[in-house]
This record gives C-alpha cells, sequence and structure tokens, in this order.
C-alpha cells in the first residue's frame, strides 16, 4: 500500500472543481469508479465532470450519470482545480497525458501494484480488489457521503468489473459484505450482470467465432492464447469488453495456467493481454515488455509486428513458466483489464486492465 486514504480525503477537501479520469481502454472498475466518485463529490457541492481518454462504448450505458461523462478531444480545455486519476498511473491516461503533467494538481487513487503513486495525493492499495472498493471506502468512511442508487450501481458494476462478478481470487468477504451494501442501496446483481455479460450484439458473437478459430495451446497445456487481427476486427470499435470476451476462451481450459491475447493494433504494434494463475506473476512478464498490471492480468505493447510481437512472447513465457517462475509467492490483486494497468491481483481484465 503506497499513500493515504486520508491524504486523499484532505486534498478533495481542499480543491472545489475536479476533473475525473482513468486509463485508456475504460472498463467497468474504472468508469463506475469515476462516476460514483464524481457523484459523491456532487453531493458535497464540489464540481466534477468525468472525461475518458477513450471512447465509451454502448457497454457502459446502463451506468447512472454517463450521459455526463465527456470524451477527450485535443480542444479540451478544462478549467479545474485538480485531477484525480483513478484505476490507473496518469500516464495511461493516453491523450490526457501532456495536460496532467502540465502542472494541474493531481489525485491518484488506484490498486495496481505497479502504480509507485503519483500526485499531490494518492492512495495505491494492490490489495484493493478493484478501484470501486477504495472509491466506497472514500465516499463512506473518509468523505461521509450517504450512499444513493446511481453510486450503487456504479460501485457494484467496478466490483463486478474486476472480479469477475466476484468469481476471481481477489473476492473476498470485505468485497461480498460492500456488494451486499451496494445491494441494499438499490444495485441490482441480475441487471447489472446482463448488461456486463450478455447484451451482446450479433457481430460482437461473430467476432468471437473468428477469434476462437485462432485458439492454439503450447505442448504441456500450461498456455494458451487467442488472436485478434485488424482485418478481423474490421470496423467494429475495440473495447474493453471484448478484451474480457476473449480472454476467457484460453483461460478457462483446465490445464492453463497462462492465457495470453494478442490483438494487432498497427502494422508494427501489437498489444498483448494476460491472465494468470496459481501465482504465474503476469504483471512480471507484461514488464519485461514494459507493461504491467496486476499478478493475475496483466498487459503491453509491444511495437513490433504481431507475428514477431507473438513469437517473442511465448518463447519468452514459456521460459518463464519453465523456470522457477512460478515459485513465488505472489500478492493478490485485483483484476483488471488488461493493460498495462492493473495491480496484484487475479486475473481478468483489461489491458492493464
Ligand atoms: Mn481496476
Amino acid at each position: 500500500m503506497v499513500g493515504s486514504l486520508e491524504q486523499v480525503a484532505q486534498a478533495i477537501r481542499a480543491y472545489k472543481k475536479f476533473l475525473i479520469t482513468w486509463h485508456v481502454d475504460p472498463d467497468p472498475d474504472s468508469v463506475g469508479s469515476g462516476l460514483a466518485l464524481q457523484q459523491a463529490l456532487q453531493a458535497i457541492g464540489k464540481g466534477a465532470v468525468c472525461v475518458s481518454p477513450d471512447p465509451l462504448g454502448d457497454w457502459f450505458d446502463f451506468l447512472p450519470g454517463i450521459e455526463s461523462c465527456k470524451v477527450f478531444s485535443e480542444n479540451l480545455s478544462p478549467s479545474v482545480d485538480a485531477v484525480i486519476v483513478a484505476d490507473c498511473e496518469p500516464d495511461r491516461c493516453g491523450g490526457l497525458v501532456p495536460y496532467l503533467r502540465s502542472g494541474v494538481p493531481v489525485i491518484n487513487i488506484d490498486h495496481h501494484g505497479t502504480n509507485p503513486g503519483f500526485g499531490q495525493a494518492f492512495y495505491i492499495n494492490p490489495k484493493a480488489a478493484a478501484t470501486g472498493e477504495i472509491i466506497y471506502e472514500l465516499i463512506t468512511e473518509y468523505l461521509h457521503v450517504p450512499l444513493t442508487e446511481a453510486m450503487a450501481v456504479n460501485l457494484y458494476a467496478a466490483l463486478s468489473g474486476d472480479t469477475g462478478t466476484f468469481r476471481y481470487s481477489n473476492t473476498n468477504s470485505r468485497v461480498l459484505s460492500i456488494a451486499s451494501e451496494l445491494v441494499k442501496c438499490g444495485a441490482n446483481p441480475a441487471e447489472i450482470a446482463v448488461h456486463l455479460y450478455e447484451n451482446r450484439a450479433y457481430e460482437e458473437v461473430d467476432l468471437m467465432r473468428a477469434a476462437l478459430d485462432t485458439l492454439e495451446i503450447s505442448p504441456r497445456g500450461e498456455m494458451s492464447w487467442i488472436t485478434v487481427t485488424r482485418t478481423m476486427l474490421g470496423e467494429r470499435q475495440w473495447s474493453g469488453q471484448k478484451s474480457e470476451d476473449l480472454i476467457k476462451y484460453p483461460r478457462m481450459i483446465k490445464t492453463v495456467k497462462l492465457a495470453i491475447m494478442f490483438r494487432e493494433l498497427e502494422a508494427e504494434r501489437t498489444k498483448v493481454s494476460f491472465r494468470s494463475r496459481d501465482n504465474i506473476d503476469a504483471s512480471k512478464l507484461a514488464g519485461l515488455f514494459g507493461g504491467g498490471g496486476h499478478m493475475y492480468a496483466a498487459g503491453c505493447t509491444i511495437n513490433k509486428p504481431l507475428p514477431e510481437a507473438k513469437a517473442l512472447v511465448l518463447e519468452t513465457a514459456a521460459n518463464l513458466l519453465a523456470s522457477d517462475f512460478s515459485n513465488q509467492s505472489g500478492g493478490k490483486g485485483g483484476e483488471d483489464q488488461d493493460g498495462r494497468h492493473f495491480g496484484a491481483s487475479q486475473t481478468p481484465g483489461n489491458d492493464i486492465p
């Protein structure tokens, strides 16, 4: 754990107008946390606006308050006193990075163990299953804001997203007891699960069919991977939702300890997402390629064409799996979507996430 939540609360009390943002490839934890925090700040008379670095697909439409959320554009000129960066380090905020480095006060709240903490106040707790768990604590115990139904839905979606709806190893009694409070405040578990895991357009499921055709497994079965090319994606927009929908297939194979998804971003850029279990540290593997994340959910971006990136990662991963890579005791963590964002935890998520 780095920094302190009290320090974060003090910084929040000190300023009046906030911009709230999160990582690229947003996921339910980042967006739900941001919206709940926005609503809590407004409840105590602060100004707050959420700005997503990337477009929000319709996956997030059910989150209360999502219509007020802006998407970053070059001509964005926020007049705020401070920025709150949730669920990642500031460098993962895409187009907002120059602004975050411009000297504006930054408050950083996250659960990715690879985040050292940034800004004038920060709180990084890799033991939190989701950033939503930290936001819950901040809202209820530090800011003393009564939870509304809107905040409850957003926070429940956040916890659900990073725990695979209470299936991953970061699910514990605290997470479940917070979820119970959120349900008492109006979050509907069945409805939220439908929004997160069903409600897909035919084209989305059709993409899963194409991706499943690429599924491969290592000779000993401990590693499996799936590949998404630009051709397969076609006109579809990528989203964290697709990461979760696709990487679960290699991950669900019973012998697999390391699931990988390769995604062609450009001719010479490849996104790699990792999900692991049994003490295999995915964030360590992602770190070898400049990425990061959680113990069981991590990711990185490699500036090489897809076939080269794939060969490099598969060889490195096989060597690590063969060595004592798995013989360390790992942390616990949250899961996220992959990406270079993630903390210590167990698996799915975002790409850093
Ligand atoms: Mn998260």
